[in-house]
């Protein structure tokens, strides 16, 4: 089969359901056979306070969430300490976009966390906290990321791709970062010899097409550096934001879009099948259509949370493990960046 080209993609969603499943789910095999990796890790937002209007934000601090909150660096070191007992293995740390805190308030964390625990890996800063911190402070691009790096930063996470059609973009998240400008940071990310993984959103007012468009965006960039360890497709989820959608995705249209990634982003090693966005059930599911990643225990999470997924305290290992299993498949603990430490 030779590579799937945009309208070949479009024309997938109106594929048999199962077909299309057992496509996706062969070339999982090819890559992954039955294991699903995870992590154990611990996501950390430090603050809601927000420059940025993005309409399906409920995480920042707005007229429907007033409960702002900044966390100091000794809360941060404080959750770290406890994760690090309970043998997390990675920090993922993103916020908002905070105009009071300081590029400092930013960066130094990532260093005294580096400096106490070396051994934990910190993903932190999306494509749009690099763009607000480069604005807001006056430097360039370079400069962040490689300011990230001198402070202990490992990856990059995948958020702030949204969709990447310029016209949703300007409705959906108006003012930050632009789709160009999301690549270029990755790309910069990337020549760095770092990885990073991608994000989008979907099920909100998007159609087929703006998603099989943002596909097409990440594995034209992946041809040209292979940056990138892992495509996660989040499901929209609508409480408490200023996005009016009515009717929530089917679970029917979130398989078929997992599938259709996994096929069109022959490039990109790993599917994840984030458990915060899709439920536990259906991410389970997931690893039929192609996803061969679970994402982690999590342990406590804000921003999804905050528009309506149970994900708040995360999930207990042992029932994590247990699930992968139960479902047929092979639970393989990773690293940040897919090194395999341990078969449960
Ligand atoms: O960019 C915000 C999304 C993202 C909503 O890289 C929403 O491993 C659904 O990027 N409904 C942040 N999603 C989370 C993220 C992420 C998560 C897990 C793993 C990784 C990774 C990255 O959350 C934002 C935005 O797209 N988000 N509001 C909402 N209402």
């Amino acid at each position: 089969m030779g590579r799937i080209d945009f309208d070949e993609a479009l024309k997938l969603y109106d594929a048999e359901f199962f077909d299309l499943g057992e496509k996706a789910d062969r070339v999982r095999k090819q890559l992954h056979g039955k294991k699903t990796y995870f992590n154990i890790n611990r996501h950390i937002n430090p603050t809601n306070v927000c420059k940025d209007i993005c309409k399906f934000c409920a995480y920042s601090a707005s007229r429907k969430n007033p409960n702002q909150y900044t966390m100091s660096h000794d809360e941060i070191l404080q959750v770290v300490d406890e994760i690090d007992k309970k043998g997390a293995k990675e920090v993922h740390i993103v916020s908002a976009h905070n105009p009071n805190t300081g590029l400092e308030w930013y960066l130094e964390i990532f260093k005294k966390i580096k400096d106490a625990y070396p051994h934990i890996h910190i993903k932190a800063l999306t494509a749009a906290e690099v763009n607000f911190l480069a604005k807001e402070y006056n430097k360039s691009y370079d400069e962040i990321l490689d300011l990230m790096i001198e402070n202990g930063v490992d990856s990059m996470p995948g958020g702030g791709a949204e969709i990447f059609d310029e016209k949703v973009r300007d409705y959906i998240c108006k003012g930050k970062v632009s789709s160009d400008e999301w690549f270029e940071i990755h790309r910069k990310w990337h020549e760095r010899g770092k990885k990073s993984n991608v994000t989008m959103l979907f099920g909100h007012v998007e159609n087929r097409a703006h998603r099989v468009d943002h596909m097409m965006r990440i594995r034209n960039l992946q041809d040209e550096t292979g940056g990138f360890n892992c495509f996660i497709p989040l499901v929209y989820q609508m409480e408490n934001n200023y996005l009016n959608v009515k009717e929530p995705i089917t679970a029917n249209e979130i398989l078929r879009t997992f599938a259709i990634s996994r096929l069109v982003l022959d490039n990109v090693p790993n599917l994840k099948a984030y458990w915060v966005t899709s439920t536990v059930n259906l991410a389970l599911v997931a690893q039929e259509f192609g996803a061969n990643d679970l994402d982690g225990t999590i342990q406590k999470e804000s921003i999804n949370s905050a528009a309506g997924a149970k994900s708040a305290n995360g999930i207990e290992l042992d029932e994590f493990v247990g699930l992968i299993k139960d479902s047929g498949f092979t639970p393989v603990e990773r690293d940040s960046l897919y090194n395999e430490l341990k078969v449960w």
